[in-house]
């Protein structure tokens, strides 16, 4: 199939999902195209299956806000004439779903049908889109797009109870590419961030509100009374110079190292003992599966779709949102115990194998064969 991919080419888990599927289609004989504002991150492999297409805005000063929905539905039909494309998979509601709409309606005038998968992924839904300003917008391109897939249980669950939903929603999970994300570094390089006898404690996110950033600071603060520790915050975001102040008033800078934006993701999870994932709502939580994948267990929220990935008292456990006494508590029971601390290490990646690549790429293959022949019999 010829698939034209639409994202956030960011460091959000939308965009990775969407470029680690992409990626995994093509090495199943798919041709991708991602048509996106820049190289999505994770991106390092163009070649024969896999191009790459991008969205400018020209800037326009009687423009006060450029219209990148516009020049992402035009990319899309020159795309789709240009490269013979048979199928959009958008991810992220907002303005992906309402631009891929607007194409298909473009595109249909001249004769070529093209079906819409649309994916949520959570913000689109819980934060932004049920937004009494893009809630309409957003209940229209889901409703009109020929398939619609959700990252988890949850996610469906609030999109159905926020939105008028006339559509079918399939949950397919967020998965790992095993073969992408190296597990058996010979050497992580921990002695770089922590001496013998510290626990490594890890963070990784967009610092955004949503993620609880001071929450991850205090449970560190609690952990650290305890017993000797590092903490490994990931990311760039909002809340990461509030982060770096609270530190300072903790007077643990000198055991917090920030990192910004990393691509070494799997290099910093090799030599981590333990995740936080405290987050107020997460529709899946892509940072803890990943984590899990590199056996680190999970210290998280039981919000939104975590407890779907992070499974109480197996791969980690699970706490009321802001309930940063409960969360240190697991924490340390985790971490002071050497043998109990391996076993959740092996836990944790066994859990993560039931998200592995190869039984979720399938489920799209599936969802886009039969939108195709829903089309065909349209056409
Ligand atoms: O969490 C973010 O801020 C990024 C956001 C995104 O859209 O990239 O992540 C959402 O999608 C990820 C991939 O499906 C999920 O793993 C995250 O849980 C979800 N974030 C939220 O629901 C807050």
């Amino acid at each position: 199939m010829k698939i034209g991919i639409v994202c956030y080419p960011t460091f959000g888990g939308s965009g990775v999902v969407a470029t680690e599927l992409g990626l995994a289609l093509s090495k199943r004989g798919h041709e991708i195209h991602f048509i996106t504002y820049s190289q999505p991150v994770r991106l390092d492999l163009l070649g024969n299956n896999v191009h790459y297409h991008e969205v400018n805005v020209p800037e326009y000063p009687l423009f006060l806000y450029q219209p990148y929905e516009l020049a992402l539905s035009s990319k899309l039909v020159d795309m789709v004439k240009l490269h013979g494309i048979e199928i959009l998979h958008v991810h992220y509601a907002i303005p992906h779903a309402y631009a891929a709409y607007m194409a298909k309606k473009m595109l249909q005038e001249d004769g070529v049908y093209i079906p819409i998968v649309t994916t949520l992924h959570g913000t689109d839904i819980t934060l932004v889109g049920s937004h009494p300003f893009y809630k309409p917008a957003v209940t229209f391109s889901i409703n009109k797009s020929d398939a619609v897939t959700s990252v988890s249980q949850s996610l469906k669950e609030d999109t159905i109870r926020l939105f008028d939903i006339k559509n079918e929603i399939e949950v397919v999970p967020n998965f790992i590419d095993f073969s992408r994300h190296k597990t058996h570094f010979t050497d992580c390089h921990r002695n770089f961030m922590a001496n013998e006898n510290e626990k490594i404690i890890t963070h990784i996110s967009n610092f955004r509100k949503v993620k609880q950033i001071p929450d991850v600071i205090n449970v560190f603060y609690n952990i650290q009374k305890q017993l000797p520790a590092k903490l490994m915050m990931v990311g760039e975001g909002p809340e990461k110079e509030g982060a770096e102040r609270l530190c300072r008033k903790l007077g643990i800078t000198d055991k917090v190292v920030f990192f910004g934006n990393s691509n070494e993701i799997d290099k910093i999870l090799c030599f981590s003992d333990l995740f936080l994932l405290p987050s107020v709502t997460e529709s899946f939580g892509l940072a803890a599966l990943e984590a899990m994948a590199s056996g680190v267990p999970i210290i998280s929220s039981n919000t939104g779709g975590i407890p779907e990935v992070n499974i109480e008292g197996v791969s980690g456990y699970l706490s009321n949102v802001n309930d940063i006494e409960d969360m240190s508590k697991n924490a340390i029971y985790i971490l002071s115990d050497p043998e109990r601390l391996s076993q959740f290490k092996k836990n944790a990646q066994l859990e993560s194998k039931k998200f592995d690549i190869h039984n979720v790429v399938p489920q799209y293959e599936a969802i886009y064969q039969r939108t195709l022949n829903n089309c065909l019999l349209v056409k």
